[in-house]
C-alpha cells in the first residue's frame, strides 16, 4: 500500500537546511495495509473514476485514509443542520467549529504543517516523463506502481472529447492533449490500447490541425525528444544572459519564475539538444502529424498555435522579432566565430542552473525547472553528481490521491497552508482546546524561517534578498515570497500573544525583525508588492511573452494579495514592536493604501490573481484597508467594495465564483449558480471585517447557514471546483482550502457576529 512519508530524507544525495521539516513524499510498500484498507482505497478510486466527468478534482483522500487510521478523530458531536436563518445559533456554531477542528486536526503532519495535494496543471507530468525517458532513468527512478499511479492519474483526466486540459477542469488544447498522449506512449502504452483512449486522444490531435500547431512550450518539450524539429520552434539564444542588466528585457530583470523556466529552455535550444532515437520516438512522429514528418514546413510551424490553446496570441513585433532572430542572429551564432559566443552563452547558463539547483537543495523553484534543469545537468554531463542530486528530489514534487499519482506545482504548499490554518484556529476562539495543533504548527512556522540570503554576490545572481522570508513550501525550496513572508510573520505575531504554556515560545524579536525588514525591502515605488521580487521592469515586456496559453508572466508585477498581506503583517508587527522602524513602517503602509486603492476596479472589486478571483481579490482589498486602520465609513472604497460582494449573493446564502473569472476578468458564478465554501468563507471574512453585521448581519447568517449545513460527517468539508490560479489561465489545487475557510469564517462569526450582537 502507499503511504506518505513525512520530514524524512532516506537517501545519501539529498541536502537539507532543516532535517527535512515539511518534506512530504509517498512511497509503495507491499507489506503495508490490510485487505480492508486496500479496500476502501480501491472504492474511493472506483468512485472518482465513475463520477470523473463530473466532478474533475479529487478529494484528496488516501492521504485522509492514512492519516485517519494514524490519529482516529473521536467525534463525539452530533452533526449540525440548519433549516432556517433562525437555527443558526452560537451552539450549532460552535459544534461545527469543534467537529472541523478536531477533523483538521487529524490530517496535521507530525512535524506540524498540513499537507495535501497541489496539482491541478496538466502539462507538468509529461515534463518529468520525457525527462526521464531521455536520460534513461524512468525505470530506475519510477517503480511500477509509480507508474500505474500516473497512467491512472493521465487516463482519468482525459476529457470526453478525448483530448487533455490545460488543467484539471479545463476544455481540451493541443498542448495538454499531445503532451499526455505521448506521456502515455512513453510509459508504454501502445499507440491502440484496447480501450479506444488513446486513438481518441490521437484523434483529436489530427482533427484539430496536428502537433505543429502544439505551444511554445509543448514545441520545446517535442524537440528535445526527438519528435518535432528545433527549426520548428521560435529562438531562445542563451546570449540573452550576456546582455548589459540595463537593457530593460534583460533575464534578470524578469519575473523570477520566467527567468528560471526560460534559463534551462535556452540551454537546451542553444545546443539544439536531442534525445536518444527510440522506436517509439520514430513511432511518434508518424502517429501526431496528419502529413508525413519529412514534409512539415517548419519555419511555418514556428509561429502555429491552436486554437483552443491560444491564451495570449503573440503581438506582431513578436513575430518580427522572432523572425529576425531565427533568420540572421542564429545562423551566426550556430557557426564559426559566433560560434564562441554561443559557447560562453552556455557556460552563463549553466552556471546559472547550477547555482539555482544548489540553493534550493535541488528542488528547484517550480516543477518545470525543476525537470529543465535536471536535463540540462545530464546534457552537461551524464555521470554528474548533480543530476544525482536531483533524482531524489523528484519525488517531493508527486503527489497521491484516488485520481492517480500527478506532479504538483510546487513541492507543496505546507507554510502557506499552515500560516492560514493557524489563523483560522485563534480566529475561534477556542484556542485552548486546539492548544497541541497550535504548538505543533508553531514548531512548523518556526523551522520554516529562511535564515540565510543565497551566497556570493546577489546582484550578480538576480536575487533579492532572502534571510527573515518564508518561503511558499519548505526552507529547503527557500525561495523567499513576500506574501508567505507576511502570513508568516501574521501567524508568528498571534502565536506570540498567546501563553508559551500553551503555544510554545514564541519567535525571538529578532527574526521577527528580519522578517518585517524584508517586506519592506520589497516595496516597489508605486506602493505595491510583487511575489518575489521588486518589479524590475516595464509592463510592455508582456509584448515578448511567448508563451501562449499563459499571461502576465514576464515581470514580477504588484498584485493586491500581496500588497495587502504585507500592510496587515506591518500593522500588527507595529502594534507589538512600536519602536522598530516605525517611521519606515508607516511610510511603507501608506503607500501601499494608496496602491491598493488606486487598481480597484470601478464595480468596487479587486482583481485576485492567485485564486478565484473577484471574491479573493475583494477580500484582500477589503482586509487590507482595514489592517490600515480604515473603516466603512470613512472609506469609500470599502462601501463600494461591500456593495459589489453584497451584489453576488447567491439565493443559497453563498458565494460560487467560477475559474472562467480569471480567464475572461469578468465576474462569473458557478454553473448552474452553485455555491462554494472557499468563496463563501472569503466573502464572509471580508463582510465581517467591514462591520456588516453591525449594519446588517442577514447575509451573514444565511452564508453561516450554508457552511454548516456543508459540513460532512466525519467533520470534514466537501471538495468542490478548483480554486487556486496562475497568470490568469492555468488552475491550481489548495486541498486545504475547504478546510480552512469554513473553519475562519464560522470562527469570525462566531466571535464578531454572534458574540458581540
Ligand atoms: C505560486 C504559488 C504561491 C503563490 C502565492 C504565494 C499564493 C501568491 O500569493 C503569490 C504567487 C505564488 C508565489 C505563486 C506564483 C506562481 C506559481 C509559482 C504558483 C501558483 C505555484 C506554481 C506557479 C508556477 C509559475 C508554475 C510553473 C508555471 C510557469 C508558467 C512557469
Amino acid at each position: 500500500m502507499w503511504k506518505l512519508n513525512i520530514a524524512e530524507g532516506g537517501s545519501s544525495w539529498l541536502r537539507t537546511v532543516n532535517n527535512h521539516v515539511g518534506r512530504q513524499f509517498w512511497e509503495f510498500d507491499s507489506n503495508l495495509g490490510t485487505a480492508e484498507d486496500l479496500m476502501e482505497v480501491e472504492k474511493a478510486r472506483e468512485h472518482f473514476r465513475e463520477h470523473r466527468f463530473e466532478k474533475k478534482h479529487s478529494s484528496d483522500l488516501l492521504m485522509r485514509l492514512q492519516f485517519a487510521k494514524e490519529n482516529p478523530c473521536r467525534i463525539d458531536l452530533p452533526q449540525v443542520k440548519i433549516k432556517d436563518t433562525a437555527d443558526v445559533t452560537e451552539e450549532a456554531v460552535t459544534t461545527t467549529l469543534r467537529r472541523a477542528i478536531n477533523y483538521y486536526s487529524t490530517i496535521q503532519a507530525h512535524d506540524g504543517h498540513w499537507s495535501g495535494d497541489y496539482g491541478g496543471p496538466m502539462f507538468l507530468v509529461p515534463g518529468l516523463v520525457i525527462t526521464l525517458s531521455i536520460t534513461g532513468a524512468l525505470n530506475a527512478v519510477a517503480s511500477k506502481e509509480h507508474q500505474r499511479e500516473i497512467r491512472r492519474y493521465l487516463y482519468n483526466h482525459q476529457n470526453e472529447d478525448g483530448g487533455w486540459g490545460l488543467h484539471i477542469e479545463g476544455p481540451s488544447t493541443m498542448f495538454g492533449t499531445v503532451l499526455n498522449y505521448v506521456t502515455l506512449r512513453l510509459l508504454g502504452e501502445g499507440a491502440d490500447d484496447g480501450q479506444g483512449a488513446m486513438e481518441k486522444g490521437r484523434k483529436w490531435i489530427l482533427d484539430h490541425g496536428g502537433a505543429t500547431s502544439i505551444t511554445s512550450w509543448g514545441k520545446m518539450w517535442l524537440s528535445v525528444l526527438g519528435v518535432f524539429e528545433w527549426s520548428g520552434n521560435n529562438p531562445l539564444p542563451p546570449e540573452i544572459w550576456l546582455l548589459p542588466y540595463l537593457i530593460p528585457f534583460h533575464p534578470g530583470r524578469m519575473w523570477c519564475h520566467c527567468r528560471m523556466v526560460y534559463l534551462p529552455m535556452s540551454y537546451l535550444y542553444g545546443k539544439r539538444f536531442v534525445g536518444p532515437i527510440t522506436p517509439t520516438v520514430l513511432s511518434l512522429r508518424k502517429e501526431l502529424y496528419p502529413v508525413p514528418y519529412d514534409e512539415i514546413d517548419w519555419n511555418k510551424a514556428r509561429n502555429l498555435c491552436a486554437k483552443e490553446d491560444l491564451y495570449y496570441p503573440h503581438p506582431l513585433v513578436q513575430d518580427i522579432l522572432w523572425a529576425a532572430l531565427h533568420k540572421v542572429v542564429e545562423p551566426i551564432l550556430m557557426c564559426c566565430p559566433g560560434k564562441r559566443l554561443r559557447e560562453k552563452a552556455l557556460l552563463t547558463a549553466i552556471q546559472h542552473i547550477h547555482y539555482e539547483d544548489e540553493n534550493t537543495r535541488y528542488i528547484c523553484i517550480g516543477p518545470v525547472n525543476k525537470v529543465l534543469n535536471m536535463l540540462c545537468c545530464w546534457v552537461e554531463d551524464p555521470n554528474s553528481e548533480a543530476f544525482k542530486l536531483h533524482l531524489p528530489r523528484i519525488f517531493d514534487y508527486l503527489w497521491l490521491a484516488e485520481d492517480g499519482m500527478k506532479m504538483q506545482g510546487y513541492n507543496g504548499s505546507q507554510l502557506w497552508d499552515t500560516a492560514f490554518a493557524v489563523q483560522a484556529i485563534i480566529a475561534t476562539d477556542l484556542v485552548k482546546e486546539y492548544g497541541s495543533t497550535l504548538r505543533k504548527a508553531h514548531e512548523y512556522i518556526k523551522n520554516t524561517q529562511v535564515l540565510e540570503d543565497c551566497p556570493g554576490n546577489l546582484n550578480f545572481w538576480y536575487r533579492h534578498i532572502s534571510k527573515g522570508a518564508w518561503p511558499f513550501s519548505t526552507a529547503d525550496h527557500g525561495w523567499p515570497i513576500s506574501d508567505c513572508t507576511a502570513e508568516g510573520l501574521k501567524a508568528s505575531l498571534l502565536l506570540s500573544k498567546i501563553p508559551s504554556e500553551i503555544v510554545g515560545k514564541p519567535l525571538e524579536a529578532k527574526l521577527l525583525y528580519d522578517a518585517a525588514d524584508v517586506i519592506i525591502s520589497l516595496q516597489n515605488k508605486d506602493g505595491g508588492f510583487a511575489t518575489y521580487e521588486l518589479t524590475r521592469s516595464y509592463r510592455w515586456l508582456e509584448l515578448i511573452n511567448p508563451a501562449e496559453t499563459f499571461g502576465d508572466i514576464v515581470i514580477d508585477y504588484p498584485y493586491v494579495e500581496c500588497t495587502s498581506a504585507a500592510i496587515q503583517a506591518l500593522a500588527s508587527f507595529k502594534n507589538l514592536y512600536p519602536g522598530y522602524r516605525r517611521e519606515d513602517i508607516e511610510t511603507c503602509i501608506a503607500k501601499a493604501v494608496g496602491f491598493i486603492e488606486k487598481i480597484q476596479r470601478p464595480d468596487g472589486s479587486w482583481y485576485g490573481s492567485w485564486a478565484v478571483c473577484f471574491t479573493y481579490g475583494t477580500w484582500f482589498g477589503i482586509k487590507g484597508l482595514i489592517a490600515a486602520g480604515k473603516t466603512f465609513e470613512n472609506c469609500s472604497s470599502i462601501r463600494k467594495a461591500c456593495d459589489f460582494l453584497l451584489s453576488k449573493q447567491l439565493p443559497s446564502g453563498g458565494w460560487g465564483e467560477s475559474y472562467l473569472s480569471c480567464v475572461k476578468k469578468v465576474y462569473s458564478n458557478l454553473e448552474g449558480n452553485r455555491s462554494h465554501i472557499v468563496n463563501t468563507g472569503w466573502v464572509m471574512l471580508a463582510l465581517i471585517d467591514a462591520g456588516q453585521a453591525e449594519r446588517d448581519p442577514t447575509p451573514l447568517h444565511c452564508a453561516a447557514g450554508l457552511l454548516i449545513n456543508s459540513q460532512l460527517e466525519n467533520g470534514d468539508f466537501p471538495q468542490q471546483e478548483i480554486m487556486g490560479v496562475f497568470n490568469n489561465n492555468c488552475m491550481i489545487s489548495y486541498s486545504a482550502y475547504r478546510n480552512i475557510f469554513p473553519i475562519w469564517a464560522l470562527g469570525e462569526y462566531r466571535c464578531r457576529v454572534l458574540q458581540s450582537s
